[in-house]
């Protein structure tokens, strides 16, 4: 079918390969109407800067996300209700789940229903249990969190779509290790950060990227607290690796 949409990233590198060659883009899944974040409150511990790359993602490709915090049954109360504040003020829909206690599933099934979502997220967080638990018929082997590193092993080895009924279309896919946002340029950063966007028209400088600039509206909104600081660093944190703004 043609390509309505499509989500992506930059090739991961292959071991060995530190530095060479050119990184070419990854095609997740097209044609969706969301993109299904699912992090864990503990074991993995919540991974913040990962589901901001993934967000970046998303919306740059201007499609719909939604964030789930599994594993509440063992996580801080205090912490994710800390992260689930900071992604609602965004405007995005956090739920919260738990498979082992039964939380949060009847509300995740009804926000998947007829739409084609994309389930991703670092390995272990809980992907496959989730799908299981809401369609049993599934069956998706679930797989040990490794304790050595406690960031869990590979078991879903390629994207797997089902369709769980006659208007619902769910993908699971592989754990997730780095994720990088393809083809993005440093100006443009800020625009697919939804808390840092209302401020942008308010720096000096019309192609500021909000880092050292100043009287940059970013800045003093993160001072002010009115942008969350670890949405700030996860900005920071992106921008070092993407390329310069092209000089003419
Ligand atoms: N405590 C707890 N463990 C869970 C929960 N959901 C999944 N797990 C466990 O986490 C591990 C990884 O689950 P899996 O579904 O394979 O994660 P995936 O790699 O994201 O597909 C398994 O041992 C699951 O039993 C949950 O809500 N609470
Ligand atoms: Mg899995
Ligand atoms: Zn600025």
């Amino acid at each position: 079918m043609d390509r309505d949409n499509f989500f992506s990233r930059k090739a991961p590198r292959l071991k060995g390969t530190a530095g060479k060659g050119e990184r070419l883009e990854q095609i997740f899944a097209s044609n969706l109407d969301s993109i299904v974040i699912i992090t864990s409150a503990d074991q993995p511990i919540f991974n913040n800067r990962l589901t901001d790359r993934i967000i970046v993602a998303a919306e740059s490709s201007q499609i719909n996300v939604n964030i789930v915090i599994n594993k509440s049954d063992i996580g801080s109360e205090e912490e994710i209700a800390d992260w689930k504040e900071i992604y609602e003020s965004c405007g995005y829909q956090v739920i919260v789940t738990s498979v082992v206690s039964n939380i949060g599933l009847y509300e995740l099934k009804e926000s998947l229903s007829n739409s084609a979502n994309l389930f991703c997220g670092q390995s272990g967080v809980g992907k496959s249990s989730l799908l299981n638990a809401l369609y049993p018929k599934l069956d998706f082997k679930v797989g040990e969190v490794s304790e050595s590193s406690n960031k869990g092993k590979h078991t879903t080895v390629a994207s797997i779509l089902k369709k769980v009924d006659n208007n619902t279309i769910i993908i699971d896919s592989p754990g997730i290790r780095e994720f990088a946002p393809f083809g993005l340029k440093k100006e443009d950063l800020g625009y697919y950060f939804i808390d840092i966007l209302p401020y942008i028209n308010g720096c000096k400088f019309n192609r500021c990227i909000h880092l050292h600039e100043p009287n940059c509206a970013v800045i003093d909104a993160v001072e002010k607290e009115e942008i969350s600081i670890e949405r700030y660093y996860s900005y920071l944190n992106i921008l070092e690796n993407l390329e310069d703004i092209p000089k003419y």
